[in-house]
């Protein structure tokens, strides 16, 4: 099998950008799909390896490596299902790791377990992780950007940017819904180069997204400290006591958490009496 088949390459350059909800049918069991996704990834690891000459995914016919022996693997939980992400890093790259509320410029290439490319772009292309598949944003977040290098014409390229290849269950990609020319319950396989990282400030208040909601969790979705439906990632005054959120660093040295009129450990932009 070979990685890049560029007979098969559609030119649907957003097809990575995720539907909007997972398409649950009521018979469907999210559960025992990740289960039976493991098994299929684990033995497309262990029966297959890169080849560094063509840097394509073969089947492993004379001993060589398996990728099995190289990957590295992220538990992920989404609706109260685990799901194992696989990655192979080939370079780290060199600067910072994007969180999955922040923006990456990247090219890549996905496809199927059987070979087939559904989509690829050699070109550059900005991608919000907050957009994008699961297996996307959690598994980027394991690569730091590349060194931007400029050209005397004012054009630009990349060195040392991160890269790598995602090995990623359907329940973090298209689900039992599928999409376009991937069937449903399918695995993907990406190969991703991470070139740039963008801190993203979503609601433009100061803070970056990835302070808005506590370290180590991944609910920026639904945290949203004064309850007014809108997550504190999008909401331009947090706690709700109507002054903006960027008017609450008082000492305006650009950090908002140490800021605390009141003393009591909540930073003046999330404390709604200071
Ligand atoms: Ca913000
Ligand atoms: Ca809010
Ligand atoms: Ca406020
Ligand atoms: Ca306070």
């Amino acid at each position: 099998m070979k990685f890049k088949n560029i007979l098969f390459i559609l030119a649907v350059s957003t097809l990575i950008i995720s539907c909007s909800k997972d398409n649950n049918s009521d018979s469907f069991d999210a559960a025992k799909q990740a289960l039976e996704d493991d098994v299929t990834l684990i033995k497309y690891l262990q029966t297959h390896y890169l080849k560094e000459s063509d840097g394509g995914i073969w089947t492993i016919k004379n001993g060589e490596t398996p990728l099995m022996e190289q990957v590295e693997v992220q538990t992920v939980k989404k609706n109260d299902i685990s799901y194992k992400l696989y990655f192979l890093k080939l370079s780290e790259g060199v600067t910072i790791s994007p969180s999955k509320v922040d923006s990456v410029l990247t090219t890549y290439t996905g496809m199927l377990l059987d070979s087939t490319v559904f989509d690829s772009s050699s070109r550059m292309l900005w991608m919000p992780l907050t957009g994008v598949i699961d297996g996307w944003a959690y598994g980027f977040t394991n690569f730091k950007g590349g060194t931007k290098v400029l050209n005397s014409d004012e054009s630009f390229y990349y060195e040392n940017s991160g890269k790598g290849i995602l090995f990623i269950p359907s329940g973090l990609a298209y689900g039992n819904s599928g999409q376009s020319v991937i069937p449903p319950n399918s695995p993907l396989v990406f190969q991703i180069n991470l070139l740039d990282v963008n801190i993203a400030d979503h609601d433009n208040d100061g803070v970056a997204s990835y302070l808005e909601f506590p370290i180590g969790s991944d609910d920026y979705k639904t945290f949203d400290t004064d309850g007014d439906g809108i997550p504190n990632y999008l909401d331009a005054d947090d706690d709700g006591d109507g002054r903006l959120t960027r008017d609450e660093d008082t000492n305006k040295n650009g950090n908002w958490f140490d800021d605390d009129a009141d003393g009591d450990g909540i930073p003046n932009f999330l404390d709604k009496d200071s």
